[in-house]
């Protein structure tokens, strides 16, 4: 069962840059930056509450560190702004399953490792309306 808004991930050229005009404009402080090198993306998450069921929401800021990532693909066609929306839950691999059989494109056959050890797969954005959309289930919580 999907319990929350994980996170928002956000693709930016410059994520020193971004993490400042979220810190000046909004006040949000680094609650844990990483480097993913499978993804290809460099991150910082910014908390912004605890949510019901034990897990967290955030923002996700991602700048691309290599040219043939997949966000890097994004901005050079998109440009900044909202790159996909995770929701968690504490059973990524039950939750893929069920939504692959009503017709989903699910796109690892297992879940990978995301942002702060957490299992993470992606659902195929042509499937969902035009939104990549993450299913999360964190290392911390197991939600
Ligand atoms: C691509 N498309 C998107 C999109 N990315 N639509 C909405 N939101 C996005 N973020 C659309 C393109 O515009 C294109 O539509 C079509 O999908 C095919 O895209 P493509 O550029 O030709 O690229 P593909 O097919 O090679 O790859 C698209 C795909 C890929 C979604 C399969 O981006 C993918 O595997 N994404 C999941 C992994 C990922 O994004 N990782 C980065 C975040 P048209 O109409 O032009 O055909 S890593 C992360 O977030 C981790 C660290 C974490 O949360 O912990």
């Amino acid at each position: 069962m999907l319990t929350r808004i994980d996170h928002i991930g956000i693709a930016c050229f410059d994520l020193d840059k971004t993490v400042e005009f979220y810190r000046a404009t909004y006040g949000f402080e680094v609650f844990h930056s990483e480097v993913n090198e499978e993804q290809g993306v460099r991150e910082a998450m910014l908390k912004i509450n605890d949510t019901g069921d034990g897990g967290a929401s955030y923002l996700q800021l991602l700048e691309p560190t290599r040219e043939d990532s997949t966000v890097a693909k994004w901005l050079a066609k998109n440009g900044e702004g909202v790159h996909h929306i995770a929701f968690g839950t504490a059973d990524v691999d039950g939750d893929a399953a069920d939504i692959k059989s009503k017709g989903v494109r699910v796109l690892y056959e297992e879940p990978r490792i995301g942002s702060m050890g957490s299992r993470i797969t992606f659902l195929h954005p042509k499937d969902c309306g035009g939104v990549l959309t993450e299913l999360v289930t964190s290392a911390t919580t197991g939600h």
